[in-house]
């Protein structure tokens, strides 16, 4: 998923210009990804207007944009890494420190109980 990538080479070089430039002038034909592709300006058409982008990439004056096409999965693996990290660094925690865990639950317990026996109250 490379914009700018139309031979789907993993590059984006002039190759891929000259063959947007192909693609404009009615040399060749490009399917439906390779439109979305070529599109490196991302106003909706492939024109003369890509290949200036084109060149300017090239150059390494401006960098293509890459737009995300379809749901960015990097969200939500990085939320779950992030979730079971911490997970494993709590049994990590629990299996260190049992007795300091048991103390610290039996005082969260209580102070739960004592809570609920002086709301009771009322
Ligand atoms: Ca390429
Ligand atoms: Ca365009």
């Amino acid at each position: 998923m490379l914009c700018g990538d139309v031979n789907f080479d993993g590059l984006i070089d002039v190759v891929d210009t000259v063959l947007t430039k192909q693609y404009i002038v009615g040399l060749i034909p490009f399917d439906s990804v390779q439109l979305v592709y070529a599109d490196v300006n991302h106003d909706g058409l492939v024109n003369a207007l890509d290949i200036v982008t084109f060149k300017r990439h090239l150059l390494g004056v401006e960098l293509i944009e890459q737009i995300h096409h379809g749901f960015d999965w990097s969200g939500v693996s990085g939320a779950l890494s992030f979730v079971i990290g911490n997970l494993i660094s709590l049994i990590h925690f629990i299996m260190l420190n049992p007795v300091l865990f048991l103390g610290l639950a039996m005082w969260v317990i209580g102070g739960c109980i004592s809570f609920f026996r002086y709301v009771s109250k009322f």
